[in-house]
């Protein structure tokens, strides 16, 4: 058998975590030959409900956890880690300002990178979903320098697979029929969702959908949905997030298939005008654990406007840290 690859994973208590750390144990991340060991990272508060959680991991016997292990401390959590899911993040609390709320993360995550820097395997790879992900994962990736670039990223694969979705069901095709979908920007309402060089059974989908509904739909819809679901089920979206997420690292790990690409944000290197730097979702491909950005594809006008407006939310969301001293 592989030796177990070890997954560690923040907010373990939390509702994301709740469906995140069964689907890792069962396989579905790494594939159904790798085993894993856990490691779970949690706030002291939250540790006792924590080990409920390990109770039912332990109940649900998967054949390829090797170990679970719970920690309040995040240099204990990433010690020897593969991959760092960073998924706890301080929620808006009443009252409670942005640059608040940028703070207490910035807090976090810049605790949280250096810990990575300090302990984590040469093989870390980083996938931040707790929000505001991009700007958290700048932030660690800022605590941790001696870390290549390439191995910090934010989960837009949740806003991936939605307009996936809206597309298949708009064309009546199967989800498994459309391919290189785009998720540019912010993983926040100014994302945006891309379905120009997207196929729908081979077929172009601007072919198959009208502008208008593109704009006054598509979009929209892709963007909101969140609080769509908040709206609906009284509580954020958690399977859904914690599927994307699995998604996101099976993809980066295992690779993207022939033909198609994903969504992800990473730290860029100024490919479409996006300032180099700045963590923003692009079209990228992945082999063997390496990402590239799709190159050479022809923007929209309709798309490269929205792009930029997305991308001058991320260099505010980036100066507002930086004066917060946390670059
Ligand atoms: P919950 O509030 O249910 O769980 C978060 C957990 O993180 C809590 O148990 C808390 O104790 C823990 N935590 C807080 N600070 C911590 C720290 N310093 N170290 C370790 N653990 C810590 O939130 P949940 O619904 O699980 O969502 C988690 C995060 O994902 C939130 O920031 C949320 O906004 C974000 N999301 C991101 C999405 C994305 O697509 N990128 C979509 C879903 C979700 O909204």
């Amino acid at each position: 058998a592989n030796p177990p690859v070890t997954v560690a994973v923040s907010g373990g208590a939390g509702q994301i975590a709740y469906q995140l750390l069964f689907r890792i144990a069962a396989g579905d991340m790494l594939g159904p030959d790798q085993p894993v060991r856990l490691r779970i990272l949690e706030i002291p508060d939250a540790l006792p409900a924590l080990e409920g959680v390990v109770m039912e991991l332990q109940d649900a016997a998967f054949p390829l956890l090797a170990s679970v292990d719970t920690t309040a401390d995040a240099p204990v959590a990433f010690e020897g880690a593969d991959h760092a899911l960073l998924v706890g993040a301080r929620p808006r609390g009443k009252g409670m300002e942005r640059s608040d709320l940028l703070a207490a993360n910035g807090a976090i995550f810049q605790a949280q990178g250096r810990a990575i820097q300090a302990r984590a395997s040469d093989r870390i790879r980083i996938t931040v979903t707790g929000n505001p992900a991009n700007t958290n994962a700048l932030i660690a990736a800022a605590a941790a320098p001696d870390i290549p670039r390439e191995r910090f990223s934010a989960l837009t694969r949740l806003d991936h697979n939605r307009a996936v979705a809206q597309l298949a069901a708009k064309t009546r095709a199967a989800v498994g029929d459309i391919r290189r979908m785009i998720v540019w920007g912010n993983h926040s309402t100014t994302q945006v969702p891309d379905l120009t060089h997207a196929l729908v059974a081979g077929e172009p989908a601007t072919e198959l959908v009208e502008r208008g509904w593109v704009r006054d739909e598509f979009v929209p819809t892709v963007a909101n949905r969140g609080a769509a679901v908040i709206a609906a089920r009284g509580a954020s979206s958690a399977a859904s997030a914690a599927s994307a997420t699995v998604d996101h690292v099976r993809s980066w790990a295992l690779g993207t298939p022939e033909g198609d690409w994903t969504s992800m944000s990473v730290v860029s290197r100024g490919d479409y005008g996006v300032p180099e730097g700045l963590v923003s979702s692009f079209p990228v491909t992945a082999v063997g654990g390496d990402w590239s950005v799709v190159e050479g594809l022809e923007l929209d006008a309709d798309v490269a406007a929205q792009l930029r407006a997305s991308v001058a939310e991320l260099e505010e969301e980036r100066d507002q840290v930086r004066a917060l001293g946390l670059l």
